[in-house]
Formats: structure tokens, C-alpha cells, sequence
């Protein structure tokens, strides 16, 4: 059998490694390196490599499922659509549309996330939709909005990384969380660039670092302070940029300078020697760089937080300008582009306001329909999922599995449970969808064509390597037939090529802009970074960018006209009205739990390397299973000595919320004030009936980055 093998993309975290997918004559796919793809030049981590795996009809699901008397059972597509209407429909009826809820996933393509935002607000007509990314990287977004006025998470190339002075990478365990990355950090050392890592456990990454700093969880915001401070007392501020290129610096200023290094010292337990000798690396060379993932953004002050890491680089003169500049490594596959389309709470695509009438009135004509029908903004996630059973009477769920990954899961599982009806599509039998009533099995990344925008902003092409078992639809193909129930006959296409013609109209002018991106030129140039609008002319737009291909002679005549794509942002002004960058006024607070006599030690949670998120999928892989069977609690060996725990001994952990038992791992990588879980298990050891749903007031963020807990001896060993 002749053998053709696909370049496309991975279907986990949002680096969105290049992978060739080559079809085996016995039946499913193999991975193979693709180098040409630049990010990951062929390296892929374990997740990747495995990916396969789940294309398998024995591990996913191939027929609709929908419960009848109490149990799951087969059902025909006729049926299960049926009942998902019905319920849709009848609720509507009785309480309202706003009584239908709506959760997305940022690993659903930007086409998906688009038509899903759109069957919210215009099928269903409720304003009650949010999605999984509002516990990812919402905090950094938030104050990416407010300091540059557009949140694209790395506003530069990855490959800008290796070429600047310094980079401090505050909360990411990237050689966890995105193994191939690590080469960018460790061409940054070969290049004679350092690195400082914050983070409160010494991890892979951390190991690598020239620095590390390792502060108390949950305490960021002082820490980014304190070194403000410093910066500002040793006169290493760029006074000119700061003229020329921000505003409201002498808030700032003020604000850092009550946070003497002495109380940061007492605050974050980072030394005062430490701290000055993170400004002294981060201020030398001529460039360098702050990049934040989850640690300091899954905080309930997470947005303030960011927002303080943002007025380093801004005091220092080192943001919109080449090799400079904040970063936020956003996590999941389509974690960029699934914020940008429409499925969050106050969002239309294309990253407009929900709230801005002129906003409104664009993608009301794309959509054709009146701008006054719109829904105005909802419910965050959390909000969302606590609402169901009391406001919310129906939950449609697309790519999430919140009965592992939301906080005070023990809660949102009974929420679950409570909500009138349930329908989930998904690829397996997630932990959620095994409490819903309807469950619809979907085709995978590699049985579909689809766009995702990765951590760079590169939005990217992720072509169909083989046909989909029979029995599964995609999830365009199910929200064709609810809205065709439901009486919408047009507008939800099923062939994702045209629902991205669509989103390019409808962002065409918005803050990311997809207008001049083409399936055909992300084919050909290996990914186009947003903003890339359309040229002026929509005309010369069809023709240029629509039909004219690099090896096309009249390419090099239409090129002119082609938008090139932004792979850096800010170089001449910010995005916001009067182009210049905000500082952030903020002062620090702690976190919403600070342990006590009753709870006294700090929990946070993370990743490893071979599970992913919730585990729904990884946790079916042979391979990754063996190298991450479960749970544990990392503690430090004085910790587990005042316990009088021994290594591999089961421990219960305990918070105000609930309990959760998994074995000790005594580790000197950690704080001795502190536990690390990672949360990607269900039951007895999920680290999330423990975690703290506080939120950010402004991004609606949950606290799962700390919480206080209690450590327990249950002797023996744990069950799982
Ligand atoms: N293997 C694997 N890779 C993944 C994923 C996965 O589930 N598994 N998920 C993907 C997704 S969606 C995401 S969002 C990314 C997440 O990627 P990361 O942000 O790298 O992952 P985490 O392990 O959640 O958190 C990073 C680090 O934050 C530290 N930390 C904890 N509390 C604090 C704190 O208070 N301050 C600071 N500074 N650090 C703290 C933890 O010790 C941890 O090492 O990974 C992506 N890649
Ligand atoms: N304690 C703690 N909790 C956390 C975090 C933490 O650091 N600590 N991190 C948070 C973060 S950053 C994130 S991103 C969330 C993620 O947590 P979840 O939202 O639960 O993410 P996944 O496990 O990726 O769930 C995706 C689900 O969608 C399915 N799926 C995959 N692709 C598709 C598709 O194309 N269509 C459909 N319909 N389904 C699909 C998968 O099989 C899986 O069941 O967890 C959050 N929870
Ligand atoms: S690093 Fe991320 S994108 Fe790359 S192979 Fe691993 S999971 Fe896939
Ligand atoms: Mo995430």
C-alpha cells in the first residue's frame, strides 16, 4: 500500500508541535518527525509520540450514548440529537434562554470554538456560555489587555527567546509542560544569556536555571514588587522609554516603593540578597524578557500579579522593543485561539467586546441576524458550573472534563449531577460525561481538518490524516443538526473550510484578525501570525489571498498585497487608544486562604509530563500510564518527618473543601511550608476536592495555585 504521510499538528498543549501522521496498512496512524515545522524541529514529547493511541475503536467512543433508566446505553444519532433538542427546547420553554449553559474547551479549533460561540448566542439565544480556558490563562490575558491593550500571550516569536539577555520565567515548568521548548532556554545559556526561574519548587526547569528564586506560594505580587523596588532605589529605570512609552508610572512607582525588600524578604522568604541579584541579571544586558504560565496566574490576585510582572519590563524599557517584552506560554492546543472566537463569556470573535455596540453590530451582519438579539455578556466558568441545577436547568459540554479539573470539584460534581440535563460531546467517557444524559462521540485531531492558534499567536493548520471510524460525527457536524432541530437551517456549516471563510469575516477589524488567512496559505507558509488582515480592497482580498499561491506566477504580483502577519507586536506603539503601555498601580494581598492552626500548610497543584490536564485522554495511554500511574503528594523530607510519613505511605490531605488521599513523595525540590499535587485524577486522589475557588476579581481566575490544607496518616497504602 502506497503510504502518504500528513504534516500536522499535535492535538495536546498549545506549542502545537509539528508531527507528520503516516497511515498504517494494518489499520490506524503512526507519528513521524516532521522538521519542518520550526517550533519543535521535529521533537515531540512523550503525549505527542503516543497520540495515536486514541484513535483506537476499543479506548474511544463510536456510538451516541443517552441514559435510560438510570444507565447509559447505545443509541442511534436520530435519538440522542432528538433528546438533546428536546431537553433544549423544553427548558427554554419553561425558564428562559438564559436557563441553557454552554462550556467550550481551549483545545476545540478556532472553527469550533467560532461555531459554538455562535450557536450560543444565536440558537440557543442564552448568554450563559464560558469554557475551560477562564482556569488557564485568563489572569494573564486580563492584564495583557490592560497594560498593551491586546492580549496575544507571547508577542513575539518563540525563537526570539535563545537571542535575548535574560529571561525570568515566573510559575512555568516548561520541561514538564512543553519538553521540546526547553531548547529555547537552553540556546539562551549557550548564547550567554541567563536564566532565573520563580517557582516554589526547585523542578526540571528550575534546574536549569542561573537563578532560582523560590517564594512562598500565592506570593508573586510581592515579590514582582520588591523587585520593582529595587530597580527603582539602584536607578536602573529607562526614564526616557518611560516618557516616551507609558503611562502611569508614578502610581506604579509609589506603590512599588512601599514594598521595602525587607518585608518582601518576610513575605515571599526570597532573601534580600537573592532579590537584588535577580535584578542585577534581569538588568544587564541590553534585552530580556519576563514569561509567566500558571504558577503566579492561577492566583486569586493573579491578574494584579501578572500585571506587576508586566511593569518590570515596562520600568526597565523592555517590552515593544526586539527581543523584549512580557509573555504569557499559554497552555492548551488551541488555548490562543479558543479565547479569541467567541466562546467566553463577554466575547465575540475575533476578540471583540460582547459589550461594544459597534462590535455587535459587525458580527450581527456576518451572522445575519438583528444586534439587538444578541445576549449581552455571562457567567465565568466557575460561576457557571456553580449556577447548574438553580439557574441553569441544561448544560451542553464540549471539551472539558471540569469533574477533574475544576476547583471544590466534589462540589461541581454535584452540580453535575444536579443540572436537569446534561449532554457532553466528547472522545471517551470522561468523567463528566459518564454523569451526563446524552453523550456524543466525536472524531479526532487527526480525523479532521481545522485551524489552532498556538502559544505564539501562529495560527496553524491541522489537516485529516484518515477517515473516522463510523458511528462518530465531528462536533461542527453536531451543531449543524441541534441548530437544524432547533430550527436553524443555515449558518452552521460542517465543513470546517467554510466556517473559517466565515470567522475571517466576522474578525475582519477586530482585535485579532484573521481576514487574511487562508487555509490555502497556512498550507503553504507553515502558519501566519494574528493580526493579518485582509488588504483594504475585500475584492483584491478573494483574489490575492483566496486563490494565488506561492508557486503561482502571479503570486509575486499579488504578494504585495497579502498581509505578511505579525509575528511581533508592539515595535512602534501598544494597542491601546493613545499607543502607549499602562502601568499597573497594585499593592500586594495575600491569598484568599492563609494557613492557620487548623490548616497549616500550603497546597499547590501542576502538571507531569506524561498526563495531560484531567487525564481523560492520557490516562488511556499504555505508555504514559506506566511512566504516571497517579496521584502523590511532593513533600518535603521535614514535613514528612513532623507527619512521620514515610516514603510511598498513603496521606490524606485535607482542606475546608474536602479530602484527598494519595501517596507521600519526599522530595527535597520543594518548600518544607509546602505540598504539590498534580491534579489529573479522578477520586480519591483528585487534588481538586482540596482546591479553593476564590476568584480574581477581575479575570475570574480560581485559586488553584494555593489554598491551606492538613496533612493526615491514614497508614497503608493507597488504592489506586
Ligand atoms: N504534561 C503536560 N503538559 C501540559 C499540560 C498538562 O496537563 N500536562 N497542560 C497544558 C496546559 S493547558 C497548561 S495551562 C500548561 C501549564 O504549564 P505550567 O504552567 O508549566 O504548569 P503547572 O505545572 O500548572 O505550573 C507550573 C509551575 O508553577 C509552580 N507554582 C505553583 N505555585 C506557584 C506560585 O505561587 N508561584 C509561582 N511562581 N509558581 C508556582 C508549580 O510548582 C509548577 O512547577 O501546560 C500545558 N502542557
Ligand atoms: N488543581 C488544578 N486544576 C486545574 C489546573 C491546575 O493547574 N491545577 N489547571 C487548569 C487548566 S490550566 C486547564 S486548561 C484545565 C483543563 O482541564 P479540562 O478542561 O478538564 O481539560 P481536558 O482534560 O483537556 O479536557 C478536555 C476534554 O475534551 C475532550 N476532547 C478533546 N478534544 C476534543 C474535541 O475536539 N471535541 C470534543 N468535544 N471533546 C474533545 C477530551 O477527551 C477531554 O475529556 O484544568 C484546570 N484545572
Ligand atoms: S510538547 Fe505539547 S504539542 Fe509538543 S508533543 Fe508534547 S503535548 Fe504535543
Ligand atoms: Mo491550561
Amino acid at each position: 500500500m502506497q503510504t502518504v504521510s500528513t504534516p500536522t499538528h499535535c492535538p495536546y498543549c498549545a506549542l502545537q508541535c509539528g508531527m507528520n501522521l503516516t497511515p498504517l496498512p494494518e489499520g490506524g496512524v503512526e507519528v513521524t518527525e516532521r522538521t519542518d515545522f520550526p517550533v519543535n524541529r521535529g521533537a515531540l514529547c512523550s503525549k505527542g509520540r503516543t497520540a495515536p493511541a486514541l484513535l483506537a475503536p476499543g479506548v474511544r467512543l463510536t456510538s451516541p450514548l443517552v441514559r435510560s433508566e438510570g444507565v447509559l446505553v447505545p443509541a442511534t444519532w436520530d435519538e440522542a440529537l432528538g433528546r438533546i433538542a428536546g431537553e433544549i427546547s423544553r427548558t427554554r420553554a419553561e425558564h428562559g434562554p438564559d436557563a441553557l449553559g454552554v462550556f467550550g474547551g481551549g483545545g476545540l479549533t478556532n472553527e469550533k470554538a467560532y461555531a459554538l460561540g455562535k450557536f450560543a448566542r444565536v440558537v440557543l439565544g442564552t448568554s450563559q456560555i464560558d469554557y475551560n480556558g477562564r482556569f488557564c490563562m485568563s489572569s494573564a490575558a486580563a492584564a495583557g489587555m490592560r497594560a498593551f491593550g491586546l492580549d496575544r500571550g507571547l508577542p513575539f516569536p518563540l525563537e526570539d527567546v535563545p537571542r535575548t539577555g535574560c529571561v525570568i520565567l515566573v510559575g512555568s515548568n516548561l520541561a514538564e509542560t512543553m519538553p521540546p521548548a526547553l531548547r529555547y532556554l537552553t540556546e539562551l545559556k549557550e548564547n550567554g544569556g541567563t536564566l532565573i526561574v520563580v517557582d516554589p519548587r526547585r523542578t526540571r526547569t528550575a534546574e536549569q536555571a542561573d537563578l532560582h528564586l523560590a517564594p512562598r506560594p500565592g506570593t508573586d505580587l510581592a515579590l514582582a514588587l520588591g523587585l520593582l523596588h529595587l530597580i527603582v532605589a539602584e536607578g536602573r529605570t529607562d526614564e526616557a522609554y518611560i516618557r516616551e512609552r507609558t503611562s502611569g508610572w508614578e502610581d506604579a512607582r509609589a506603590a512599588a516603593m512601599a514594598h521595602w525588600p525587607e518585608y518582601v524578604e518576610r513575605i515571599t522568604g526570597v532573601s534580600v540578597p537573592q532579590l537584588r541579584e535577580a535584578v542585577r541579571l534581569f538588568c544587564a544586558p541590553q534585552a530580556a524578557m519576563v514569561l509567566t504560565a500558571r504558577g503566579p496566574e492561577q492566583q486569586s490576585q493573579g491578574t494584579d500579579t501578572v500585571g506587576a510582572w508586566i511593569n518590570l519590563c515596562l520600568a526597565t524599557g523592555r517590552a515593544g522593543r526586539p527581543l523584549s517584552g512580557y509573555g504569557c506560554l499559554t497552555g492548551q492546543g488551541n488555548g490562543q485561539g479558543g479565547r479569541e472566537h467567541g466562546q467566553k463569556a463577554d466575547q465575540l470573535p475575533g476578540y471583540r467586546k460582547l459589550t461594544d455596540p459597534a462590535a455587535r453590530r459587525h458580527v450581527a451582519e456576518v451572522w445575519g441576524v438583528d444586534p439587538d438579539a444578541l445576549p449581552g455578556p455571562g457567567r465565568s466558568a466557575y460561576e457557571l458550573l456553580d449556577a447548574l441545577g438553580t439557574d441553569i436547568r441544561a448544560l451542553l459540554l464540549m471539551g472539558s472534563n471540569p469533574v477533574v479539573s475544576a476547583p471544590r470539584a466534589a462540589h461541581i460534581e454535584d452540580r453535575l449531577r444536579s443540572v436537569g440535563f446534561l449532554a457532553v460531546c466528547d472522545v471517551v467517557l470522561s468523567e463528566t460525561a459518564q454523569l451526563a444524559d446524552v453523550v456524543l462521540p466525536v472524531t479526532q485531531w487527526a480525523e479532521e481538518t481545522g485551524t489552532t492558534t498556538s502559544l505564539e499567536g501562529r495560527v496553524l493548520l491541522r489537516r485529516r490524516a484518515l477517515p473516522a471510524p463510523p458511528g462518530v460525527r465531528s462536533d461542527l457536524e453536531v451543531l449543524h443538526e441541534l441548530a437544524a432541530r432547533l430550527g436553524v437551517e443555515k449558518g452552521f456549516p460542517t465543513d470546517p473550510e467554510e466556517v473559517f471563510e466565515e470567522l475571517r469575516r466576522a474578525s475582519a477589524g477586530g482585535p485579532a484578525d484573521y481576514s487574511g488567512i487562508t487555509y490555502r496559505r497556512l498550507a503553504e507558509e507553515n502558519g501566519l501570525f494574528w493580526p493579518c488582515p485582509a488588504p483594504a480592497d475585500a475584492q483584491e482580498c478573494e483574489d490575492a489571498s483566496l486563490d494565488v499561491l506561492p508557486d503561482d506566477p502571479a503570486y509575486d504580483e499579488a504578494a504585495p498585497v497579502l498581509h505578511p502577519g505579525s509575528p511581533r507586536l508592539f515595535l512602534d506603539r501598544f494597542a491601546t487608544e493613545d499607543g502607549r503601555a499602562r502601568f499597573a498601580a497594585v499593592s500586594y494581598r495575600g491569598v484568599a486562604e492563609e494557613p492557620d492552626d487548623a490548616y497549616p500548610v500550603l497546597l499547590t497543584t501542576g502538571r507531569v509530563v506524561a498526563q495531560y490536564q484531567s487525564g481523560a485522554q492520557t490516562r488511556r495511554v499504555e505508555e504514559l500510564n506506566a511512566a504516571a500511574p497517579g496521584p502523590y503528594v511532593e513533600m518535603h523530607p521535614r514535613l514528612a518527618e513532623r507527619l512521620g510519613a514515610s516514603d510511598g505511605e498513603a496521606v490524606a490531605v485535607v482542606s475546608r473543601r474536602g479530602r484527598a488521599v494519595a501517596p507521600v513523595r519526599i522530595s527535597r525540590a520543594i518548600r518544607p511550608d509546602t505540598v504539590f499535587m498534580p491534579f489529573h485524577w479522578p477520586g480519591e486522589g483528585r487534588a481538586n476536592s482540596l482546591t479553593n475557588p476564590a476568584l480574581d476579581p477581575t479575570s475570574r481566575m480560581p485559586e488553584f495555585k494555593v489554598c491551606a490544607v492538613r496533612l493526615e496518616r491514614v497508614g497503608g497504602v493507597p488504592s489506586q
